[in-house]
């Protein structure tokens, strides 16, 4: 199995966490959505990362779809996103918080990176950083001081889209550790562990 993309990329690590916790032997071909476009774009027409490339040659385009197959096939009773029910609810409404605040996240970085400095336009900029706090705050809101993980005593898909959502807010130059002290601190406590330390850019 080889996932491509670069694990700076929120999208590409939490599939890179995903495959460490099920135990999934994979290689990485850390290719970057902006910089190797065209040979990311062989494994996904968009040029995007990530890209989940399967043993028998089918591959898989974007982080929900690739975890949503990995569950199925590794998961089983166990998976990160549990298989019904108000417990899956809950999973998939922390992860798709937590994911969009990584688009919103990325387009002020976009904005800012991609656009020649008299063309940027900085209300968007703040409001993308706005959403994205927003986001955060309302997860922090949700974890109990010294928890290990967000929901259920135990690991899921929440943590780790919680992880990589707290870890690209910090990149964009949010303050976790005053504005969402609770989250920063679960945040750390699972990068102290392999499949999140593992994963470090
Ligand atoms: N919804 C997608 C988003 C993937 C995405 O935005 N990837 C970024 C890197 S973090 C990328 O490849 N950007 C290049 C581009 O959009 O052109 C997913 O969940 O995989």
């Amino acid at each position: 199995m080889q996932l491509i993309g670069v694990n700076r990329s929120p999208f590409t690590r939490r599939v890179a966490i995903t495959l460490r916790i099920y135990g999934i032997d994979f290689e990485q071909r850390s290719l970057s959505g902006f910089g190797d476009r065209e040979k990311v774009r062989i494994a996904n027409p968009l040029g995007r990362i990530p890209a989940l490339v399967l043993d028998d040659g089918e591959t898989l385009v974007d982080s929900g779809a690739i975890i949503d197959h990995l569950d199925e096939v590794y998961g089983r009773q166990r998976a990160l996103t549990p298989l019904a029910g108000s417990d899956r609810r809950a999973v998939l409404k922390v992860s798709a918080i937590m994911m969009g605040a990584c688009d919103k996240g990325l387009q002020a970085a976009y904005e800012r990176n991609h656009h020649p400095p008299e063309k940027l336009y900085q209300p968007w900029i703040d409001d993308c950083m706005a959403q994205v706090t927003n986001a955060l705050v309302a997860i922090d809101k949700m974890i109990q001081p010294g928890t290990s993980y967000l929901l259920f005593e135990r690991i899921t898909q929440a943590d780790v889209a919680a992880f990589v959502g707290e870890w690209l807010a910090r990149g964009i130059g949010i303050d976790t550790e005053t504005r969402t002290p609770q989250l920063h601190n679960l945040a750390k406590r699972l990068a102290e562990t392999p499949p999140f330390a593992l994963t470090e850019p």
